[in-house]
């Protein structure tokens, strides 16, 4: 699902960003119903809520469909969360919802007629606009606090960069976000040198073009060759799960397209893991400036004064990761 880009060389530097002792004030925002790894991203998300290590402010869906949100929302109301508000992107990208797991699942049905998942939320088309939604939670919240992890297109994004005062603040989008973000994590783009454009990127190129080019704190992006070498092996999906009668991550996984049983990789759940817990699991490269080309393609030139940067890691650090999301995705 997800495709590759371009390149060039690897900056270690030593940025550092601390796992704070308060929970992460985080937003997810995510195309959900695609690749199913924004699943393992839902369900770390929850697990963090229940150590109380994360206060998930609102999740935004940055496609549109009504199914995407009630896969959200009946994740969130598996793990007894679903009071997490859910919010639509508006003129977002379209794809078709009824061959997605996000669908399948959330149709789902027992011999009485009713959904196997209960959710919490009742018309899904009439949820908030995301944009809104963002402007309302991010003028509410402390200075330099909101931590965001962008696992889909970057439509809700850029439009809330282009926002102007309204009934929640008096602020442009641009001087809410300086104001009060204090990080954005993406998974967008690849610097490999292969030369193809990612899909995350690829599906809403001006968007994405926006928020490399313009956004206005720090941009740390975990590009398509790193998640694609941490994998969610398929016998923890078999095996670890047989707490409980029926799990929407095994659900997920056994209706994503024709990939299972196969081992996942998890492109998305590295930017969530950077997003809470910060360097401890990767390495992060000197500054950069990214441009987003016609084709959707992501280059990168060294800037000393940039504030973007790429995650890469190690074979060891490659096979902790997989092992911890393991760990998380099956605490119970
Ligand atoms: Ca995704």
């Amino acid at each position: 699902m997800k495709r590759i880009l371009y390149v060039s060389a690897l900056f270690v530097c030593t940025f550092l960003t601390s796992c704070a002792d308060k929970p992460v004030k985080l937003i997810f925002e995510t195309d959900m119903g695609n690749d199913v790894d924004d699943v393992l991203c839902q369900v770390l998300i929850n697990q963090y809520v229940e150590q109380g290590s994360v206060d998930c402010l609102m999740m935004g869906i940055n496609k549109t469909g009504t199914a995407p949100a009630a896969f959200t929302d009946l994740v969130n109301t598996f793990y007894g969360h679903g009071d997490i508000p859910i919010a639509l992107a508006r003129n977002g990208v379209q794809e078709p919802d009824s061959s997605s797991y996000a669908y399948i699942v959330s149709n789902m049905k027992g011999e009485n007629g009713q959904f196997i998942y209960p959710r919490s939320y009742g018309d899904y088309s009439s949820l908030p606009d995301a944009v809104t939604m963002y402007r309302k939670v991010l003028s509410g919240q402390e200075d330099g606090s909101v931590v965001i992890a962008s696992v889909g297109f970057s439509t809700n994004l850029a439009q809330l960069m282009e926002t102007g005062a309204d009934q929640y603040s008096p602020l442009s989008g641009m001087e809410l976000i300086r104001k009060k973000v204090k990080s954005l994590a993406v998974m967008a783009g690849s610097f490999n040198g292969l030369g193809h454009g990612e899909y995350n990127v690829i599906m809403d190129i001006p968007a994405a073009r926006k928020v490399f080019a313009e956004w206005p704190t720090e941009v740390i992006i975990s590009p398509w060759e790193l998640g694609v070498d941490v994998l969610y092996p398929v016998k923890s999906i078999q095996n670890d799960f047989t707490w409980v009668k029926r799990h929407p991550m095994v659900d997920a996984f056994k209706n994503y397209g024709d990939s299972y049983p196969s081992d996942r990789p998890s492109w998305d759940p590295t930017v969530v893991l950077y997003a809470v817990e910060g360097t401890k699991w990767f390495n992060v490269s000197a500054p950069i400036d990214v441009r987003v080309d016609d084709e959707g393609r992501t280059l990168f030139t060294p800037n000393p004064n940039g504030n973007r940067y790429f995650l890469y890691v190690t074979p060891e650090q490659i096979k902790a990761i997989e092992d911890y999301f393991v760990r998380m995705a099956t605490r119970h």
